[in-house]
């Protein structure tokens, strides 16, 4: 057995060494702008909402083109990977937003828009019903109603706080539909003046100055952090980069035009704290870019109540190609679990383009992706899910995100949850994952599972709703699945080594045999 230990030795070690490329961290390089490969010729117009609106389990994008025309980019698995398929015409009206949901309980994606009729200063809603994955032109609804400000979607869609405009609220508004308390029921946070009951939901009031709102919008994405609601806390002091001096955009508040949400939450590099997108204008000059905010530990006595702080990225030369930037949201190219960037700018005849920006910072950390959704559901605002497991120095460590809780004013939202878990590879101890409840129902709707993956897409279907024990959840396992392929080269080396050991086995067996009978000969032979 003496060769065959050898030789599988050092063929193990050549398939560690080849594993080891293969697993090894890989150069931290910057951005890729990948927008020819991912849209080609349809790379323009405002990335409105996204949705999975034929449900093939791939995430596709709702445009705005020209104002007044919707276009469904769906997503496919060959180049170009985004191709248009839907295109609504709406006579004069402007599309001033786009709210992919199920409206109608039939489990078709519908498309809530809402519109600037010409001579009004007020907002109507439209509502096109999907039917064999597509829209049909001549099947929407239209409330008879106009209002100041665009619509909240929540869970229950027949009820719709932010339609009444009975209550007086801060236009635009950044209402959300998220879990404040852990209770793992959504409730709302509504930036209005007075705090009221209504559609059997609770409410968290906030009231928000028009200084403050920036904050705001971090602070609901960030909520995970602990931050207190009483207390507003600076995570952002220095906008210097040598001689310039960036600023936030001041908010246009002039429907229907407006981009007032000009931050987004995605943790672009998987250490479990959420990073951020904004647009930011050079203050002295006119021009705005978009730049990505890295979470990272405090250095500053203002922020040491929550131990973090933004640290803006100013040298991302593929960002800051991009002039003139409105939009810049986080999006998951290629659907592998690695939060990429989507950037809209705006030329100076008022035409918007789309830029796609490949993450290749992805380096060695891992990730979870969840989907909370309702059997061939389609967007589903109100998910609320949480991690608990142990890092790689054994401590605890736990994370949480809300899946859709804002709908309104470009929030674009994606309609799963991405949560970063850093360097440890361990599976997770504890996922859970929780719906609303009515505010009569005493019992939490949550239900956990407990070993997950790291890199996995886990889709939960909380059904029937008020029964968690009989909900049902399905795991993939991304592309990129390291865990995956580790298993398979594994089990490879281990086929592999057993082969050699059975053919060399077999050959000793063969040689032995021979002496056997060489012997025998001999004894033949010799006894002659
Ligand atoms: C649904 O659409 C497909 C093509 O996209 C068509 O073949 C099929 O007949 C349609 N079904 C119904 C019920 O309209
Ligand atoms: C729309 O509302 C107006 C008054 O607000 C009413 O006169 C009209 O009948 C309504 N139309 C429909 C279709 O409900
Ligand atoms: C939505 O809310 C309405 C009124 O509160 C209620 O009658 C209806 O049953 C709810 N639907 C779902 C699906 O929970
Ligand atoms: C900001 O604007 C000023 C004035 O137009 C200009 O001199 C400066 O170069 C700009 N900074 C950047 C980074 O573009
Ligand atoms: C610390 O925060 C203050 C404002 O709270 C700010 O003026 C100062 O520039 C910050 N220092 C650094 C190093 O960011
Ligand atoms: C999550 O972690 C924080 C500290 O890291 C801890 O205070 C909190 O209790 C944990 N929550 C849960 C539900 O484990
Ligand atoms: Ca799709
Ligand atoms: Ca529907
Ligand atoms: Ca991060
Ligand atoms: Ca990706």
């Amino acid at each position: 057995m003496g060769p065959a230990l050898e030789l599988a030795l050092s063929a193990l070690s050549a398939l560690s060494a080849l594993l080891l490329l293969l697993l090894g961290p890989r150069a931290a390089s910057a951005l890729q702008d990948v927008t020819a490969e991912l849209f080609r010729a349809e790379a323009h117009g405002v990335v409105a909402a996204f949705g999975d609106f034929n449900s093939d389990k791939q995430t596709d994008i709702f445009l705005i083109r020209s104002r007044k025309e919707l276009v469904i980019l769906l997503a496919d698995v060959k180049v170009p990977y985004f191709k248009p398929n839907v295109k609504l015409q709406l006579g004069d009206k402007e599309i001033t937003s786009v709210m992919p949901g199920d409206y109608d309980g039939d489990s078709q994606m519908d498309v809530l828009l809402t519109v600037h009729p010409k001579d009004l200063d007020e907002i109507t809603v439209i509502i096109f019903w999907g039917n064999n994955r597509t829209l049909d032109p001549h099947s929407f609804t239209e409330l008879n109603k106009t209002f100041l400000d665009e619509p909240l979607v929540m869970e229950n869609q027949t009820c719709n706080i932010a339609l009444d405009s009975a209550i007086k609220m801060r236009v635009p508004h950044s209402h959300a539909f998220i879990d404040l308390n852990k209770d793992f029921t959504a409730g709302k946070l509504l930036n209005t003046l007075y705090e009221h009951r209504k559609c059997n939901r609770q409410f968290f009031h906030l009231s928000v100055s028009k200084q403050q709102y920036f904050y705001f919008q971090l602070f609901l994405n960030v909520i995970n952090v602990h931050v207190s609601l009483q207390q507003w806390i600076p995570v952002l002091t220095n906008l210097k980069n040598g001689e310039t001096i960036w600023g936030f955009v001041p908010q246009d508040t002039a429907l229907p035009h407006s981009f007032p949400i000009t931050i987004h939450i995605g943790d672009y590099n998987m250490d479990g704290f959420p990073d951020a997108l904004a647009i930011l204008r050079n203050t002295s000059g006119s021009n705005k870019q978009a730049f990505l905010l890295e979470n990272v530990p405090c250095n500053n006595a203002s922020c040491k109540s929550v131990g973090r702080m933004f640290r803006v990225l100013w040298e991302l030369s593929d960002l800051n190609k991009i002039k003139n930037a409105v939009v810049a949201t986080f999006f998951d190219i290629y659907e592998d679990g690695i939060l990429d960037l989507l950037v809209v700018s705006e030329d100076t005849n008022a035409e918007f383009s789309i830029h796609a920006l490949r993450n290749n910072f992805d380096a060695d950390a891992y990730f979870v992706k969840v989907i909370g959704k309702y059997p061939f559901g389609v967007n589903q605002p109100g998910p609320y899910i949480m991690y608990t497991t142990a890092d790689s120095n054994g401590y605890l460590k736990n994370a949480s995100a809300g899946q859709l809780s804002q709908s309104a004013h470009f929030a674009l939202q994606l309609p799963y949850v991405v949560l970063g878990l850093g360097r440890s590879a361990n599976f997770l101890d504890h996922l859970y994952v929780g719906i609303p409840r009515p505010l009569g129902e005493k019992s939490i709707r949550k239900q956990e599972w407990t070993a997950i993956i790291p890199n996995s897409q886990l889709i939960v279907i909380p059904y029937p709703h008020n029964s968690p024990k009989s909900w049902s959840a399905k795991l993939y396992l991304t592309p990129s699945n390291i865990v995956l392929l580790t298993a398979i080269a594994l089990i490879g080396v281990c086929v592999f080594i057993l082969a050699i050991i059975g053919i060399l086995h077999w050959k000793e067996k063969k040689a032995d045999d021979r002496e056997k009978r060489q012997e025998a000969h001999r004894f033949h032979f010799d006894a002659m």
